[in-house]
C-alpha cells in the first residue's frame, strides 16, 4: 500500500457486506459502440477491474448487446437511444453529465458523452467500494464545464523548488529535468484515472511561469504522447504559454500582441498544437506579473494580450484561461496607499466585456496569494460580462507543504459561500463562478495540484483528500466537506468507523489549528515570504516589494484597507460588503488585521486584545496539533502499517513544528510590542526543551535566522 492508487484501490469487501448481493449482479458488460482507446472502452475495463477487485467477480466485456443474461450497459445517450429507445422522462443531461440506474436487473450507465459514461462507472464503483448496494436512479450534471487541474511542472530541475514549482510530492511525472518530456510516461494514465474519477476534465501540464522550449523539437512529440495517454480517461490537456515566445523561439524582434508577425507566430504554433492534439483544451497565460512578459510592455491592455491567444484558439474550440494574478512585485513599501490586494480590480475591472468570448479570467480565491485566511477576491464582483474561473491550490504552498495536515474544503467553502451582495442582491461567489449571477454561459474551478513522482502523489497520504475533494466540489460546490471526506476515507482506508472518525476529527480541526499557530485575525500566514513560504518568519513580511505586508510596528499591526484612511481595498467590494469591511465594528475578527491597522491593545469582538489573541491562539493551535498523533494512534492495526507509519510520522512532525511556530510568532510579537502574555507563557512553557540543553551527538549550535524560530536563539 504505497498510495499510488489513491482512492481507487478497489479493495475486496468483506463477505458480511456482500452476502446475498452477488447473485443479482449483472453478468456481462456491454459498451455500446466503444472504439479503441476511447473513454467508453476505458469505462468498460475500469468497471471490469473494479468489480473484480471489490467483489471478486469476473465479468466479460462485449461491445454490443448479445445474449439475454443481465448486463451493465455503458453507453452515450445517443448510442443508447439508437439501440434501446428513449431515456426516461426527466433525464436531462448536459455535457459530461450522466444517468445511473441500478434499480432494475440491468444496470444502466449512460453519459451525455463518453466522458460522462466513464464518470458514471466511477460513481458506481465508488458506491460499491463503500458497500452501498442501494437501488437508485441518479442523474447528475456538472455545475461548470471548466474543471481543470494546473500543474506547475518545469522542464528543468531547479535548485530551489525541484522540478515542480511549489510541488511537494517529488519531481515531475512529465519532464525529465533536463529539458525534455520523459521517455517513460507510465504515471500519466494513473493520474488520468484519478482525475477522471473525480470528474476533472483537463490538466495544464506545464508551469504558468512557462518555458517556451516545451514547444520546440521533440518536445512537441512529447506533448502529443502525454495527450494520447490522458485521452482514454476523458482528460484533455492544456498548455501554459510564455508571452514573449515570438521573440525567444520565433526569431522575431517583438512580442507586441498587435504585430502581424506575432499574430502569425501564434496562429501557426496553435495550429501545430491542434494538428497533434486535436482536443487540446486551451492555454493558460500569466502575463505582466512577477517578472513575466506581457502586453503592457507594448502599452497594450491585458485584454488585447488575452485576445491574441483567444483568436488563435477560436477555430479549434480552445479556451484561453487568462490569469488575474497580475501585480507589481516591486511595489513601494513606504507608500501607505500601495496595496497588492487592489491590483486585480485595478488591472481587470475596466477590461470587463473587452475579452473575446473564449477567454475565461482565472482568479485566485483571495486578492493576495493562497493565504490561510483571505476575503474573497473583489474581482468576482466586477466581471459581469466576462467568464470567470476560480483558482484554488491543492498543493499546500503556504499551508504547510503537505508536512502539515490541512484539509482544504472548509476554507474553499467559506469562499464559495460568501455572499457578495452585488447590487444589494444575494450573489454567492459560487453562483458568480457558475455564471448564474451575471447570466454567463461558462464558468470554472481550477486548482494548482502539483502532484509528483512520489508514490503518494502529493507527498502525504492524507493530503490526497484535497485532490479528491477539489474534483467533487468543482462538480457540485455545495457538497458537505465532511461527507466528501468520509467518502474519501472509506475509499482510501476501508470501512472502519474508527479510521473515519480519526480522519474526520483531525481534518476538520486542521484549518483552525493551522490558522491559530501560523497567522490569525487575517494577518496571513506569517511565513518566510521571500523564498520558501515555509516555517515562521514574520519579519520577512514587511519591508519588501512583494506586498504581502503586515505593517507591524511596536504599537500596532495590520493593513489599513479602509477608504477613509487606508488603501481603499474595502471599497472594491459591492456596497453592503464594502461598508461591513470599512468598519472595525462590523469586520469579523478573523479578517480584522486584513482590513484594519490597530493597536495591539485593540479589543476584538471576542473581548480579547489583539496581542492576547495572538498568544492564546498560538497555544491553542499547537495544542490541537499535539492531539493528532494520539488520535491517529487509535487506528493502529486497522490499516496497513506502511500507510499508518507514514501518516504518523508526518503528524508527529506537525505537532513539533507547530510548537516552533507558536514560540517563534509569540516571541516575535512580544519583543515587538513589549506586552507580556497575561498567562505568562512566552518562552517559559512546560515541555519546551532548548536544543542547547540536550546532549545531541553530531549536532552543534549555529546561528539561525530568524532568531525567534531558533532554539535558545541559536
Ligand atoms: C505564487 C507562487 C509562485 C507562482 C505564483 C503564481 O509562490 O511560485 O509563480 O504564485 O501563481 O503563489 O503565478
Amino acid at each position: 500500500e504505497d498510495g499510488l492508487n489513491g482512492w481507487l484501490r478497489y479493495a475486496r469487501l468483506d463477505d458480511c457486506h456482500t452476502k446475498g448481493k452477488l447473485d443479482s449482479m449483472p453478468k456481462t458488460i456491454i459498451t455500446l459502440n466503444a472504439t479503441k482507446d476511447s473513454p467508453l472502452e476505458t469505462a468498460g475495463t475500469e468497471l471490469q477491474t473494479g468489480i473484480n477487485g471489490i467483489l471478486g467477480l469476473d465479468l466479460e466485456i462485449n461491445p454490443q448487446t448479445s445474449d439475454k443474461s443481465t448486463k451493465f450497459v455503458i453507453s452515450t445517450a445517443d448510442a443508447y437511444k439508437e439501440e434501446y429507445g428513449d431515456l426516461p422522462e426527466g433525464v436531462d443531461l448536459i455535457d459530461d453529465g450522466f444517468y445511473l440506474n441500478t434499480k432494475d436487473a440491468d444496470v444502466l450507465i449512460i453519459g451525455s458523452n463518453q466522458r460522462g459514461a466513464l464518470y458514471g462507472v466511477f460513481e458506481y464503483l465508488s458506491r460499491l467500494a463503500q458497500a452501498d448496494f442501494s437501488k437508485d436512479v441518479y442523474v447528475t450534471n456538472p455545475e461548470v464545464p471548466v474543471r481543470w487541474a494546473n500543474q506547475w511542472d518545469n522542464l528543468w530541475a531547479n535548485g530551489t523548488h525541484g522540478s515542480i514549482e511549489r510541488g511537494y510530492g517529488g519531481v515531475s511525472i512529465f519532464y525529465d529535468g533536463f529539458g525534455h518530456v520523459r521517455e517513460d510516461l507510465s504515471r500519466v494514465p494513473l493520474l488520468g484515472r484519478l482525475l477522471s474519477s473525480v470528474r476533472i476534465n483537463a490538466i495544464v501540464i506545464n508551469n504558468v511561469n512557462a518555458d517556451a522550449s516545451l514547444f520546440q523539437g521533440t518536445n512537441l512529440d512529447g506533448i502529443q504522447r502525454i495527450a494520447d495517454l490522458f485521452r482514454p480517461w476523458g482528460v484533455q490537456i492544456g498548455l501554459s504559454q510564455y508571452f514573449a515566445s515570438p521573440q525567444t523561439i520565433g526569431g522575431l524582434d517583438t512580442f507586441d500582441p498587435l504585430d502581424e508577425g506575432v499574430i502569425t507566430f501564434w496562429t501557426d504554433l496553435t495550429n501545430e498544437f491542434y494538428r497533434r492534439v486535436p482536443d487540446l483544451a486551451g492555454f493558460v497565460v500569466k502575463a505582466n506579473s512577477e517578472g513575466q512578459p506581457g502586453p503592457i510592455t507594448y502599452n497594450r491592455t491585458l485584454a488585447e494580450g488575452a485576445n491574441l491567444f483567444a483568436k488563435a484558439l477560436k477555430p479549434h474550440g480552445g479556451l484561453l484561461m487568462f490569469r488575474a494574478f497580475v501585480y507589481n512585485h516591486l511595489a513601494d513599501w513606504e507608500d501607505w496607499h500601495a496595496d497588492r490586494a487592489n491590483a486585480q480590480v485595478e488591472f481587470f475591472g475596466e477590461l470587463d466585456g473587452k475579452f473575446d468570448d473564449n477567454v475565461v479570467v482565472q482568479i485566485k480565491y483571495g486578492p493576495i496569494d493562497f493565504q490561510v485566511r483571505e476575503p474573497v477576491s473583489p474581482l468576482f464582483g466586477h466581471l459581469r460580462n466576462t467568464d470567470v474561473a476560480i483558482e484554488l491550490q491543492v498543493t499546500q504552498e503556504y499551508l504547510g507543504q503537505q508536512c502539515h495536515l490541512f484539509y482544504l474544503p472548509p476554507l474553499w467553502r467559506s469562499i464559495f459561500d460568501f455572499d457578495m451582495r452585488v447590487d444589494g442582491k444575494e450573489s454567492y461567489v459560487r453562483d458568480i463562478i457558475s455564471g448564474k449571477v451575471f447570466n454567463r454561459k461558462r464558468g470554472g474551478y481550477t486548482a494548482v495540484t502539483n502532484v509528483g513522482m512520489n508514490a503518494t502523489w502529493l507527498g502525504s497520504h492524507l493530503a490526497m483528500s484535497n485532490l479528491y475533494a477539489f474534483g467533487r466540489l468543482a462538480w457540485e460546490p455545495t457538497l458537505d466537506s465532511v461527507e466528501i471526506l468520509e467518502d474519501w476515507t472509506r475509499l482510501t482506508f476501508g470501512l472502519s468507523r474508527g479510521i473515519r472518525d480519526a480522519v474526520t476529527e483531525m481534518s476538520m480541526l486542521s484549518w483552525p489549528a493551522y490558522e491559530n499557530y501560523t497567522g490569525n485575525l487575517g494577518i496571513q500566514t506569517l511565513t518566510d515570504i521571500l523564498y520558501t513560504h515555509y516555517g515562521p518568519k514574520p519579519a520577512s513580511q514587511d519591508n519588501n516589494g512583494w506586498g504581502q505586508w503586515t505593517r507591524a510596528n511596536s504599537e500596532s499591526i495590520g493593513m489599513d484597507r479602509t477608504c477613509w484612511n487606508g488603501t481603499c481595498n474595502a471599497g472594491q467590494y459591492p456596497g453592503e460588503v464594502a461598508q461591513r469591511f470599512e468598519n472595525t465594528d462590523t469586520t469579523p475578527d478573523d479578517l480584522m488585521l486584513w482590513f484594519h491597522h490597530v493597536p495591539y491593545s485593540f479589543k476584538l469582538h471576542s473581548g480579547k486584545s489583539v496581542i492576547q489573541h495572538f498568544y492564546d491562539a498560538h497555544y491553542e493551535g499547537a495544542e490541537t496539533a499535539a492531539t493528532f498523533p494520539d488520535t491517529w494512534e487509535k487506528v493502529r492495526g486497522k490499516l496497513d502499517d506502511e500507510r499508518f507509519e507514514h501518516v504518523l510520522h508526518r503528524l508527529k512532525y506537525q505537532a513539533g513544528h507547530s510548537i516552533v511556530w507558536r514560540d517563534a510568532i509569540n516571541e516575535f510579537y512580544r519583543n515587538l510590542s513589549g506586552i507580556p502574555d497575561e498567562a505568562g507563557r512566552v518562552r517559559n512553557h512546560p515541555w519546551r526543551i532548548e536544543a542547547e540543553n540536550m546532549t545531541l551527538e553530531g549536532y552543534y549550535p549555529v546561528a539561525v535566522q530568524p532568531t525567534e524560530s531558533a532554539s535558545g536563539y541559536t
